[in-house]
């Protein structure tokens, strides 16, 4: 910090924090017309609209949220990162993600607290082991720096985990990727909106889109609850709501919407090194930089939008956590929270184009779409800009609902779904 921030840090401090200006815009009013509209002010959407203005040079772009930016999965994930799914295809998005993350805290200039503290995926039987040693030759082919680690050297990378074998689920050996980690899900959410709006974005809050209107097959703009706004590109990229959206278009998507939830403890002294989850058990947990241990678990099977869940997961979790790190039964819980994810039949996402001019989806990223975010609003610009999907998008397509060309990772997205 030089002086002249000391000082004002001082002088603000004395004066009622007056002076700060905003690190974002966020007009009160649209403008009437842009040349796109992105619908959604999550990560994948400001990451939308950031590249779409820095690499296509669309600047005249709103990014339109009807609460305030990352009230939604952005704010409320447990921000897990890694890149080991089973297809190539996976394999090419989440490596594409994997490898923006390691620069975005730079080109924001924003710390975006990136920690590269590996992610241990467990075994706890053979049949798990022999899924997780076939994920980790087909990684290694995508170039995931994955490998397997036997009992021993599993106790050794993550010393307060449990190896007894009396345990109901034993841990038998694990996968781990290195570069694997965790971030801080608010710093990215507002260091990609102060970089979009640096580049001329305008950033809506508390504007809900509630109609897109068409003519002729045709998107012609959207109706907001702060009046309409012409445009001819709409991206939608509504998460929990993307299938709400595509009805009001007409399109029927195979998307679900379920609650996941998620909890944090007191904070204690760093001790758990790395990111751990357990399919088997559907549990995982990693330590924020603040202390807290953060504990997620599977989605509550029922279809429902309320950003809560229910008790009975909760239970089930610690339960599970309990054995596989006892410490964690002397320990008091803080706040424990929900979201709602949008879960495709293949639990893999949707970048697509759509039987309607100038309507684009990114959704159906399920219980693991933090992860690619800055993949998923790289490869969706390019999308938009020029419609037409790029290798990585291709395979995303809402076609493969159709054709059967799935990518089916329900094996790498297991810890939640
Ligand atoms: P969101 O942040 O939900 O953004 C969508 C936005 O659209 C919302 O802000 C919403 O308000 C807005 N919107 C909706 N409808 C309208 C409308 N009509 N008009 C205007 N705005 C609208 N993924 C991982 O990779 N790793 C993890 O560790 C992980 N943990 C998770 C833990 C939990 C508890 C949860 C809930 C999710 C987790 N995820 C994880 C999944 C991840 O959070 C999501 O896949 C990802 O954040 C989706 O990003 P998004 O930007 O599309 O969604
Ligand atoms: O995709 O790695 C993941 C994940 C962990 C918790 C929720 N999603």
């Amino acid at each position: 910090m030089n002086r002249y921030n000391a000082f004002r840090l001082i002088r603000e401090g004395l004066t009622g924090q007056k002076g700060w200006e905003p690190a974002w815009r966020s007009p009160a009013e649209p403008r009437p017309s842009y040349d796109a509209v992105v619908i959604g002010g999550g990560g994948h959407g400001l990451a939308t609209a950031y590249y779409l203005a820095k690499e296509h040079g669309m600047t005249n772009i709103a990014v339109i949220e009807k609460g305030w930016i990352g009230s939604g999965n952005a704010g409320r994930n447990t921000t897990i990162i890694r890149s080991n799914y089973l297809y190539d295809e996976s394999a090419a998005i989440y490596n594409h993600a994997l490898d923006l993350w390691k620069g975005l805290g730079r080109e924001l200039n924003f710390n975006i607290m990136m920690s590269h503290r590996g992610v241990l995926n467990l075994a706890h039987d053979e049949g798990e082991a022999r899924q997780l040693k076939r994920r980790v030759e087909a990684n290694r082919l995508n170039g995931v720096d994955a490998e397997w680690l036997e009992p021993d050297e599993v106790k050794k990378f993550c010393p307060p985990i449990n190896m007894a074998p009396s345990i109901r689920y034993p841990v038998i050996g694990a996968t781990l990727q290195r570069s694997g980690g965790t971030n801080r899900h608010d710093a990215v959410v507002w260091g990609y909106a102060r970089a979009a709006s640096g580049l001329g974005v305008d950033i809506i809050e508390q504007c809900e889109v509630t109609e897109i209107l068409t003519e002729k097959g045709t998107v012609t703009g959207v109706q907001t609850t702060r009046g309409a706004i012409n445009t001819p590109k709409v991206a939608c990229v509504t998460a929990a709501h993307t299938s709400v959206m595509a009805n009001m278009v007409g399109l029927r998507l195979p998307v679900e919407s379920h609650p996941l939830q998620a909890l944090v403890s007191e904070p204690v002294k760093p001790v758990m090194p790395c990111v751990c989850m357990s399919n088997a058990v559907h549990v995982y947990m990693s330590q924020s930089d603040k202390g807290e241990l953060v504990i997620g678990a599977g989605i509550d099977p029922y279809l429902s939008y309320t950003q809560r869940g229910s008790m009975d997961i909760i239970e089930h979790q610690m339960a599970s956590l309990k054995e596989l790190f006892p410490f964690v039964s002397r320990l008091r819980l803080m706040r424990q929270w929900g979201g709602t994810v949008d879960v495709c039949p293949d639990a893999s996402p949707i970048i697509s184009k759509t039987p309607v001019d100038g309507f684009y989806v990114n959704g159906g990223w399920g219980t693991g779409g933090w992860k690619a975010t800055p993949g998923s609003g790289h490869v969706f610009a390019d999308l938009v800009a020029r419609d037409e999907p790029n290798a990585i998008a291709a395979p995303f397509t809402i076609d493969r609902f159709v054709s059967g060309a799935l990518v089916a990772e329900h094996g790498a997205a297991a810890v939640a779904h």
